[in-house]
C-alpha cells in the first residue's frame, strides 16, 4: 500500500464508525424498568449542568432507535459504538435483577445493526454508573471490581454471541480526575490526593477481570475482541531545549496515558515515574498514610495483557510548561506541575479545551506504537465541536475529517502504526455532561425543540461519508 501525494490511503479492511453513550443520546431515565445512574441524580441537583440541563430526554434514542439506525445507513458506516446502561439492564446494578425491557431494547439495535451489516462495538460503562452501587461507596469499594465482572459475564452470555467487539470502560483518566477530584462530572465528589487514583486502581482490576472471564469462559466460543478505551491528548514540551519543559510533558503523558495504558499494556503495573513522583510529592507534603498509589495484588488476575487491541480516544493536543507549586496541598495538580498550553496557532473551536491539532494525533498514534509494543489500534473517539448558532454549513468540522484522515493514513502508510479503524465522535448531536446541549459533536444535527427530535446531516457528515465511500473497501 503506497500513498500517493495528500491522498489518504487505508487498508483494505479498514472499519469506519461513529459512537455514542448512552446517557448522551437515550432519554427514558425512568422508563420500562431502569434503575437511576449517578448522571441522573448529578443533573437532577442545580447549578451542575449548562442551564440545569439533563439527559432525561436527550436524543430520546430509546424510542426512536430506528432513526439512529437511517443516520447510521446514511453514512455508510461498518461499525457503530455505542454503550450499554448498565442500570437498564441491572436495575440495581447486580445480576440479582435482570431488566427485561432494558435486554430487548439491546437485542433489537445489535440485531437491527447486524441485519444492516453494521458491526456493533459495545462499551460497557461509560460514565453512567449505576446509582444503588454508588450508594454502596461505587469505584472506591474494592469489591466493585466483582460486581463489574457478573456484569460483564452477564453481557457477554447475552449479547456475545452477536456482539464481537467489546470496550469494558470508557475514559477511566476522565473519570477519576474531573468525577473524583475536580467534581465535574458525575458524582461529582471532589476528594483531593488519593482518591482518583484509588477509583483508576479498581477501574483496572475490574476490567482485567472482565478480560479474564471472557478470555477463559466466552473467546473459544464467541471469538470477540475486547479491550477499554482510553482517552489521551498529544503533550510536547513548550519549550524543547528546557529540560524542565521535556519532563513536564514527559510526566504529562505518564499521568493521562501512562497511568492505565503501562499497566495493561507495558508493564503490569503503573509507570515506574509515576509511583515515583507520586512518593516524592507525597513526602515533600509531609503525608505518612498509605501509599496514594495503590498495588497490584498477584492473587488477582493480571492486568497486563488484559486487552486485545489498544482502544483511543484524542481530541487536543496541547504543550506543557513546568510549573512549581508550593508543595503544600495533596492533589493530582501537585503530582504533575505543570502548566498546560494552547499554541496560539492552533484554532480553537467549539467547545473552549479543544484545540483542533490533527497532526498531534499521528504523533500519538506513533507514540503508542513505541511505547506499547505495536498494538493494534482502534480510534475508538474524535471529533470536533460547535458552540452557539447551529451551522449545517459546517465547512470547518468538515475540513477537519479530512485533515484528521490524512494524518492517520499517513500514520498507517509512513510510520507503520497498525490502525485498524477510526470512530467519529458523535453520530448525533447529545448531551454532552457538563455543558448540555450547548455544545454540539453529531454528524447529524438534532433539533431537540421539535417532539420527534428529527436528524439532519451536516455538512460535515457529508463529506465524513465521502471519505467513506472513497475509502471504504467492504464489500
Ligand atoms: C469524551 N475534557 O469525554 C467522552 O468519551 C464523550 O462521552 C464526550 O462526549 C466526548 O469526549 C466529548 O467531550 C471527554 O474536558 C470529556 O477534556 C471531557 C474532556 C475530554 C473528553
Amino acid at each position: 500500500m503506497s500513498s500517493r501525494s495528500d491522498e489518504p490511503v487505508f487498508p483494505r479492511h479498514f472499519v469506519w464508525g461513529a459512537s455514542t453513550a448512552a446517557y448522551q443520546i437515550e432519554g427514558a431515565w425512568n422508563e420500562d424498568g431502569k434503575g437511576p445512574g449517578i448522571w441522573d441524580t448529578f443533573c437532577h441537583r442545580k447549578g451542575r449542568i449548562f442551564e440545569d440541563q439533563t439527559g432525561d430526554v436527550a436524543c430520546n434514542s430509546y424510542h426512536l432507535w430506528e432513526k439512529d439506525l437511517k443516520c447510521i445507513l446514511q453514512l455508510r458506516l461498518t461499525h457503530y459504538r455505542l454503550s450499554f446502561s448498565w442500570s437498564r439492564l441491572l436495575p440495581n446494578g447486580t445480576t440479582d435483577h435482570i431488566n427485561e425491557k432494558g435486554v430487548a431494547y439491546y437485542n433489537r439495535v445489535i440485531d437491527d445493526l447486524l441485519a444492516n451489516h453494521v458491526t456493533p462495538m459495545i462499551t460497557l460503562y461509560h460514565f453512567d454508573f449505576p446509582q444503588s452501587l454508588q450508594d454502596r461507596g461505587g469505584w472506591k469499594s474494592a469489591d466493585i471490581a466483582d460486581i463489574f465482572d457478573s456484569y460483564a459475564r452477564f453481557c457477554f452470555q447475552t449479547f456475545g454471541d452477536r456482539v464481537k467487539l467489546w470496550l469494558t470502560i470508557n475514559e477511566p483518566q476522565i473519570c477519576c480526575t474531573m468525577g473524583y477530584e475536580e467534581g465535574i462530572f458525575a458524582p461529582g465528589l471532589q476528594e483531593l490526593g488519593t482518591t482518583a487514583y484509588v477509583v483508576g486502581h479498581n477501574m483496572l482490576r475490574a476490567h482485567a477481570k472482565a478480560w479474564h472471564s471472557y478470555n477463559t469462559i466466552f473467546r473459544k466460543q464467541q471469538g470477540g475482541l475486547l479491550s477499554l478505551a482510553l482517552n489521551s491528548d498529544w503533550a510536547e514540551p513548550l519549550n524543547p531545549s528546557n529540560p524542565d519543559d521535556v519532563s513536564a510533558a514527559k510526566r504529562h503523558r505518564t499521568f493521562e496515558l501512562g497511568w492505565f495504558a503501562c499497566p495493561v499494556f507495558s508493564t503490569g503495573d503503573y509507570p515506574v515515574a509515576m509511583r515515583a513522583r507520586i512518593e516524592e510529592i507525597s513526602k515533600a507534603v509531609g503525608y505518612d498514610g498509605a501509599p496514594r498509589l495503590p498495588r497490584f495484588s498477584e492473587d488477582e488476575p493480571p492486568v497486563l495483557g488484559s486487552a486485545d487491541f489498544f482502544a483511543l480516544n484524542y481530541y487536543t493536543s496541547r504543550k506543557v510548561r513546568a510549573a512549581g507549586t508550593s508543595h503544600r496541598e495533596l492533589n493530582m495538580k501537585t503530582d504533575l506541575e505543570l502548566e498546560r498550553i494552547i499554541d496560539p496557532s492552533w484554532p480553537v473551536c467549539g467547545v473552549k479545551w479543544l484545540a483542533v491539532v490533527p497532526e498531534g494525533l499521528r504523533k500519538l498514534l506513533k507514540h503508542i506504537k513505541v511505547e506499547y509494543n505495536n498494538p493494534a489500534i482502534y480510534i475508538t473517539e474524535n471529533g470536533f465541536s460547535q458552540i452557539g448558532p447551529v451551522e449545517m454549513e459546517d465547512i470547518q468540522r468538515g475540513r477537519f475529517y479530512w485533515d484528521t484522515l490524512c494524518q492517520v493514513s499517513k500514520a498507517i502508510c509512513e510510520d507503520g502504526v497498525d490502525i485498524r479503524g477510526y470512530f467519529a465522535w458523535s453520530l448525533l448531536d447529545n448531551f454532552e455532561w457538563s455543558d448540555g446541549f450547548s455544545v454540539r459533536f453529531g454528524l447529524f444535527h438534532v433539533d431537540f425543540s421539535n417532539e420527534e427530535f428529527p436528524r439532519t446531516m451536516y455538512h460535515s457528515g457529508k463529506e465524513y461519508a465521502a471519505i467513506i465511500s472513497k475509502n471504504c473497501q467492504h464489500s
